[in-house]
């Protein structure tokens, strides 16, 4: 990097136009793909669970709030994600059915599937 930074240095003060206009036409694209990569991490918060062999992996998650968790069945029998307090409850998820919850709050939320009430699941989310 140090020696692309000199390289480009040394193009630079070669260049007929001023040096703030190159800077700027140069960083222009390079602070937009930073400001790109920088929401994305904002908005990257969201987490997979997938069911498989009548487990859910993994079976215990660690997210902070405003996270969207999603469910995804790859048994080929139905499954359902219900929360024990009914926070949030799916429907029947099919073969590669999936199921999403945002959370809102922090807390411990057990989960299990109504269909298979040994399958059970934990999601901690923290502030
Ligand atoms: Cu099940």
């Amino acid at each position: 990097m140090r020696m692309f930074t000199q390289h480009l240095r040394s193009l630079i003060d070669r260049m007929p136009i001023s040096r703030p206009v190159v800077l700027a036409i140069l960083t222009g694209p390079i602070v937009g793909a930073m400001l790109a990569l920088a929401s994305a991490r904002a908005q990257d918060a969201n987490a997979v669970i997938t069911i498989d062999n009548f487990t859910f992996a993994p079976p215990e998650l660690n997210v902070t709030v405003g996270t969207t968790v999603k469910w995804v069945n790859h048994d080929d029998i139905p499954h359902t994600v219900v929360e024990k307090n009914t926070t949030f409850r799916s429907k029947a998820l099919d073969t590669d059915d999936s199921y999403s919850f945002t959370f809102k709050t922090a807390g411990t939320f057990d989960y299990f599937c109504g269909l298979h009430p040994h399958m059970v699941g934990k999601v901690i989310v923290k502030p």
